[in-house]
């Protein structure tokens, strides 16, 4: 070793001490892990995340709580990708994924016995920015890992609902920890805290987020791809109705590019089945929105004339393995980015149960869609909805999955003559 140092010089003692730092780091990272992931993650509500940006709070008290949950909500998901089937941990993807986590947790680490002084906070906010970033193509490498997983080893019905346990989780988790680290830099990472694209945001939240707005903008971005594809498009036909005051407009304390991701995702998928099914038609049928708000939920339900999807078919657009098939999954031979069926409808559903609400789709085969989001009205009833290792999730990994406690239906009828009485 020595003599190596001597011939290569510089470089080779640089690798060395490099090597030395990565062996201890990967040694103890485990213990931090296992650390942290003793802690549940806290949820805030969206009051909470306005308080975070309201006048008394300041980037310490920031910097302070996240120097703490941060590592919680790292540690508790890194838990939970150790689960995952040794043949998916060993590929490429997903090892990239794994150590963009290791490597954001310790450099999260760096601040822990340091003094919450201007520097250090300074430094802290760079940290997050550069954690968001490297975190940004995850969902389509550990896609990649799924598929590459799938075409070795093929899927079972139990992988595939581990898959779909799994990484609903880890994207939820996701989710939530960019809703803090854009908080973070959003309210901290310039010089004043309002946004100048949205001034009237408190970060990425709108106190009072225009519901139709966002549903036009969707509506028009959609059907810009919708014309490019199909030359035409689907007119959009709105009603709002509220059980509060009649004739203002509807809002909600809500992150608007969240519910933009769904609406946008929903459009594209009510746009191309309109499309596909009145290919000639000179004016297909409208989309029609509904926008509703109630004492406890805000409803905005979009419905096509698309031609449905059979109830079998529907929880397979929410399935993270069918929807990866490196196979052609549509059966229309059009290859249109408008709606690929990729992660968007799963995804989408995430955010609207990231703060307690859901999306659902309800089919009337042969005719069409509707596609409903729910938001919680109250925003002291929008809190994160969070995963959390414990035993519990521990279990749904490694039980062992019975046979099913209800029968298969066969095809063929048994043959009844068997009973007849002679
Ligand atoms: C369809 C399939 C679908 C998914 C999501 C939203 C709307 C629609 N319409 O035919």
């Amino acid at each position: 070793f020595i003599l190596l140092t001597f011939v290569q010089g510089g470089l080779i003692i640089k690798c060395a001490v490099l090597l030395m730092c990565l062996l201890r780091s990967c040694s103890s990272i485990g213990k931090y892990v296992d650390f942290y992931s003793r802690f549940s993650p806290s949820p805030l509500s969206i009051k909470q995340f306005l308080d975070f940006g309201s006048e008394n709070a300041c980037e310490r008290t920031s910097f302070l709580f996240l120097r703490q949950e941060l590592p919680v909500r790292l540690a508790n998901i890194m838990k939970e990708i150790n689960l995952l089937p040794d043949n998916l941990l060993k590929t490429p993807s997903v090892r990239l994924v794994q150590s963009w986590y290791v490597q954001s947790l310790q450099e999260i680490l760096e601040f822990l016995n340091k003094d919450a002084d201007g520097k250090i906070i300074y430094d802290f906010t760079d940290t997050v920015i550069r954690i968001r970033n490297r975190h940004n193509d995850v969902i389509p490498t550990m896609a990649q890992g799924v598929v590459e997983y799938k075409e070795t080893y093929g899927t079972d019905p139990v992988t595939s609902q581990n898959l779909q346990y799994f990484l609903d989780r880890f994207y939820m988790s996701r989710i939530s920890i960019r809703m803090l680290l854009n908080q973070h830099t959003l309210l901290f990472g310039g010089k004043v805290r309002v946004n100048p694209a949205h001034p009237k945001q408190i970060g990425s939240i709108d106190p009072h987020c225009d519901v139709t707005e966002v549903v036009n903008d969707a509506y028009h971005n959609a059907r810009k791809l919708c014309d490019v594809y199909y030359k035409n498009s689907p007119e959009l036909q709105l009603e709002e109705f509220s059980v509060k005051e009649r004739g203002k407009a509807i809002t909600v304390v809500y992150v608007p590019s969240h519910l933009y991701h769904m609406l946008f995702e929903l459009f594209k998928n009510a746009m191309r089945a309109t499309m596909e099914l009145h290919l000639d038609a000179v004016e297909p049928p409208p989309v029609h929105v509904q926008i509703v708000l109630g004492n406890e939920d805000l409803t905005i339900k979009v419905s096509d004339r698309g031609g449905g999807v059979p109830l079998r078919k529907i929880d397979r657009l929410f399935t993270y393995t069918y929807s990866t098939a490196p196979l052609p999954r549509v059966e229309t031979s059009r290859a249109t980015p408008l709606a690929g069926f990729g992660y968007g409808l799963p995804i989408s559903r995430l955010y609207a149960r990231y703060f307690q609400g859901d999306l659902k789709l309800y089919s009337l085969e042969g005719y069409g869609t509707d596609a409903v989001i729910y938001i919680r009205a109250l925003s002291t009833e929008s809190i994160e909805r969070l995963p959390v290792y414990n035993k519990s999730a521990w279990r749904h990994y490694k039980t062992i999955h019975e046979a099913d406690d209800w029968c298969v239906p066969s095809k063929e009828p048994k043959d009844l003559s068997t009973f007849r009485s002679v």
